[in-house]
């Protein structure tokens, strides 16, 4: 848009939102327009380098939460050789959210539909190496309804399709149980998805899109066979997306995880119905997607 290139040159640094381009005040907390925290810029400013924004996707209760702050607490924990320093207080928030929940044996929350309550991770990432890269990464977590009514209406949600826009990676959380159990919606919403990313990006008919985008097959411990063979799994049980990725995205991945040992059931203590309740966590396929992507940037 002009009228946004023209203005840019005039905008004091500091002030821009990081993914919408808004103008905000000096003083502002969040983004007016999308809600993004402007700390996210002033640490950017700091870094003198934009961080890549790496989005994590999928539909409501497929486990989106739940893995980003595994992975994030992995990464901090120098799982697979990696180093991640967070940028701000505010990037640790998500991931002890996570791990003090399971602590407890319960799952965190669902994530709000409103954007300024979103958790927001800034961090500095490197493989421990003799010469190592650091790639700065924004990853925020979004709410599943709110995924689904911008993909159902786009434009409702400005902040999520910034991001997307913006998005150096994705990962697309898929729930692996459900559909092992036959259940088609699983496939539809990544099927919507995967279109409103290629619509999106509107590339000329003969040309895939290149961003990477690995598709995550979550809550494994309910069908372990997708550990075996991921993308069989998903031709199998996930045709719809498949023929969508091998004939719009040419750099997909396809990847299985699960974050619990076992499960008990219990009856949700103010509520009359039944809770799924971790015993015990065992990370598998945690790190791998996202390896991959950073492979990919
Ligand atoms: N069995 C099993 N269940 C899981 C796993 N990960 C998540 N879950 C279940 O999935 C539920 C939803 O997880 P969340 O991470 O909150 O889902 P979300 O994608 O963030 O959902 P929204 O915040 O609504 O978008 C949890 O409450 C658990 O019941 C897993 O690895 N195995
Ligand atoms: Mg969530
Ligand atoms: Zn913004």
């Amino acid at each position: 848009m002009p009228t946004t290139a023209t203005t840019a040159t005039t905008r004091a640094p500091g002030s821009v939102c990081l993914i919408c381009a808004t103008q905000n005040k000096s003083d502002a907390l969040l983004c007016r327009e999308c809600s993004a925290p402007m700390a996210l810029v002033h640490d950017a400013v700091a870094q003198e380098r934009d961080p890549q924004i790496v989005s994590v996707i999928g539909e409501s209760n497929v486990g989106k939460t739940v893995y980003l702050g595994f992975l994030l607490d992995m990464l901090s924990q120098r799982a697979g050789d990696f180093e991640a320093i967070p940028k701000g207080a505010y990037s640790i928030d998500l991931q002890q959210t996570v791990i003090s929940h399971m602590a407890n044996r319960t799952f965190p929350p669902k994530t709000p539909m409103e954007s300024n309550e979103w958790y927001w991770a800034y961090y500095q990432v490197c493989r421990r190496t003799n010469n190592p890269t650091w790639v700065d990464l924004v990853m925020p977590d979004m709410a599943g309804e709110a995924l689904a009514a911008e993909v159902a209406t786009p434009e409702t949600f400005r902040v999520i399709r910034s991001l997307l826009t913006k998005s150096a990676g994705a990962m697309l959380l898929v729930d692996a149980g459900l559909a092992a159990s036959g259940s088609s919606q699983p496939d539809f919403f990544a099927l919507k998805m995967m279109s409103y990313i290629d619509t999106m990006f509107a590339a000329k008919r003969n040309q895939r899109i290149r961003t990477p985008i690995a598709v995550v097959l979550c809550k494994a411990d309910y069908c372990p066979e997708c550990f075996d063979d991921p993308e069989k799994f998903v031709e199998a049980n996930l045709n719809r997306m498949w023929n969508i990725c091998e004939s719009r995205f040419a750099n997909v991945e396809f990847f299985t995880c699960s974050v619990v040992g076992s499960l008990a059931y219990a009856m949700s203590q103010d509520e009359n119905y039944v809770v799924p309740v971790p015993l015990h966590t065992a990370l598998q396929g945690v790190l791998e997607p996202f390896e991959w992507i950073l492979d990919q940037l």
